[in-house]
């Protein structure tokens, strides 16, 4: 028709008038979603392996980050995963996945790595492979590696926290899950379960008084502005699981879910490195925007974990073959 030819004939004119090459619609067009700000090394990193793609596939695959919860939070992101309205979702097992398959969460128990080897060799190794199949039973496909969020430090708007007694009664925010809720149950304090797109403004307004993430999050989320006291408890560390929906997954030739797989862990590598690298350096930089850091005893809140039955409980609740599994990379947990 004429309004067609019309529409088409000034959208030929724009492109003329610019001066870039026309991109081939790409054949496959997945959506990734995070929780967490664009500068955080997770949502850099995603960009890197989606610009080398991009490359490497000549254009065919196009991997789009929606980062920052700008598709919803983390319970609506799982639904879309599910769904298949979004094709990738970036979630750790400990959180709101573990809403759907409960045992991958084994992972968050409270105080089991001691540093970054031990880490690394369980995730990257026989236990990885477990939660990993535990994910895959679920019926949602995961990538090999587990990016690194990092070892979580509690902040407060109220006071430090130096010993378990500290945490009594105190209204902290965790994500959605049984496991971490129970964590900080069995320490004493008042948990509640809100996703991270809500946690800013849920310490602004007080409806929590505290939370605890990384460092690397806490800057880049700025939660700063709204926390005063950052205690390093390190009482447990959490990464993201790469999840695909399966059906879209399936979509691709074998050849491309290769490349897609290797790109995508490669970057992963990266992400660990940058995440350690500001988990440790960014303390600095958070002390001076106001935050007032204090080291943390671990022994009495293990202790104080161990005699609430958190570990017996948790023990019983995930089976003695996978426990076992934990504790061959932790030892002895209770
Ligand atoms: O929700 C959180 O606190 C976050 C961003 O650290 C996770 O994804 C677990």
């Amino acid at each position: 028709s004429r309004r067609q030819f019309a529409t088409l004939a000034a959208g030929a004119a724009v492109s003329a008038a610019v001066p870039i090459r026309r991109a081939r619609a790409a054949e496959f067009v997945f959506k990734v979603g995070t929780n967490v700000p664009e500068s955080h090394p997770l949502n850099v990193n995603i960009r890197k392996a989606s610009e080398e793609l991009k490359t490497t596939t000549d254009g065919r695959f196009d991997l789009q980050l929606f980062a920052n919860n700008q598709l919803g939070g983390d319970s609506d992101m799982l639904s879309q995963l599910r769904s298949g309205a979004l094709e990738c979702f970036l979630n750790s097992g400990v959180n709101v996945l573990s809403t759907m398959i409960p045992s991958a969460a084994i992972s968050g128990i409270g105080f089991a790595f001691k540093d970054y080897p031990t880490l690394w060799s369980a995730m990257d190794g026989k236990l990885g492979a477990h939660l990993r199949g535990e994910i895959n039973k679920g019926g949602i496909v995961v990538m090999e590696k587990i990016w690194d969020n990092g070892f979580r430090q509690i902040t407060t708007s109220t006071k430090p926290i130096v010993v378990p007694a500290d945490l009594q009664g105190m209204k902290i925010r965790v994500p959605v899950s049984a496991l971490w809720t129970s964590l900080f149950k069995s320490l004493g304090a008042s948990p509640t379960g809100i996703n991270f797109s809500e946690v800013y403004s849920a310490l602004q307004t007080k409806v929590v008084d505290g939370q605890e993430n990384p460092p690397a999050i806490i800057s880049a989320a700025k939660l700063y502005e709204v926390q005063k006291y950052c205690s390093i408890t390190n009482h447990m560390w959490d990464g993201w699981w790469f999840l695909i929906n399966r059906r879209a997954w399936g979509q691709l030739p074998p050849d491309m879910q290769e490349k897609v797989a290797k790109t995508i862990n490669t970057w992963c590598m990266n992400e660990r490195e940058e995440v350690a690298k500001q988990n440790e350096n960014l303390r600095t930089v958070l002390m001076e925007k106001g935050l007032i850091f204090n080291t943390v005893d671990p022994l009495p809140f293990r202790d104080a974990l161990s005699k609430s039955g958190f570990y017996a409980d948790w023990r019983a609740k995930f089976g003695d073959k996978a426990w076992d599994l934990l504790e061959e990379a932790t030892g002895k947990l209770s």
